[in-house]
């Protein structure tokens, strides 16, 4: 009986004659057809293999791209994180140079308040002062005066102050025409701040036009009929 072996090939020995058989993947063939067929598996797997070391270069070539590729990246990476960090840099600086700005931009702020408040104060001061007068030196009626004052760009002298007094006889721009009682100034604004001497306003419906008379009192004023001749006093405002 033939014994069979899983080796691809095998001798067999019977009665001193010499036999070759193969056993090849199962089948028991001849040699001539086991070395055909194990030339053919020879062929093939040398064609694998070469096939394999294609492609394990190829794999290799990849490889090596691969790791330049993944080298290139991680520079990248490392230039735009040195970049990031530039630019948290560069934006915390601007950050605080803004907050300076900021803060720099509330004191001006602060200091233009100020000054414009300063500026309207010693405006208000100024036009407070800065009066031009002019007193006449002949006499007229009140009418008259105050169109002479009126002719130079001003009008007869309102009284602000107790500073507005002069030592002399002199029309002013006071005036109770309208309505007996009712005294009034040349612009308009009702007289709240009077300067009356002793017993005066006396004249009733006669006496309607407002003049200094008793110049060396503190209360100096007396209503006086307009068409009476007197000497007058100019006042213009005027602007720093
Ligand atoms: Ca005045
Ligand atoms: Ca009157
Ligand atoms: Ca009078």
């Amino acid at each position: 009986a033939h014994k069979f072996y899983s080796s691809p090939h095998l001798e067999y020995n019977k009665g001193g004659a010499h036999f070759t058989i193969c056993n090849f993947k199962g089948l028991i063939l001849s040699l001539s057809e086991c070395i055909k067929q194990l030339l053919t598996s020879y062929n093939n797997l040398k064609t694998e293999k070469d096939q394999l070391l294609t492609s394990y270069n190829n794999l290799t070539t990849e490889r090596e791209q691969l790791l330049t590729s993944y080298n290139n990246l991680k520079t990248e990476k490392d230039q735009l994180l040195t970049s990031y960090n530039n630019l948290t840099t560069e934006r915390e600086q601007l950050l605080t140079s803004y907050n300076n700005k900021v803060k720099e931009r509330d004191q001006l702020q602060t200091r233009f308040e100020d000054m414009t408040k300063n500026r309207d104060n010693l405006q208000r001061k100024l036009q407070g002062n800065y009066f031009w007068y002019q007193v006449s030196s002949e006499k007229k009626s009140w009418e008259e005066s105050r169109r002479d004052c009126l002719k130079k760009g001003s009008d007869l002298m309102i009284i602000n102050s107790r500073e507005e007094q002069f030592k002399k006889s002199l029309w002013i721009g006071l005036t109770d025409s309208e309505t007996d009682g009712r005294w009034k100034w040349v612009d308009g604004t009702r007289m709240t701040t009077s300067y009356w001497n002793s017993g005066e306003p006396n004249g009733g419906r006669t006496e309607n036009c407002g003049q200094i008379k008793v110049y060396d009192s503190q209360n100096s004023w007396n209503d006086e009929t307009c068409s009476n001749k007197h000497f007058w006093i100019c006042e213009k405002r005027i602007s720093p």
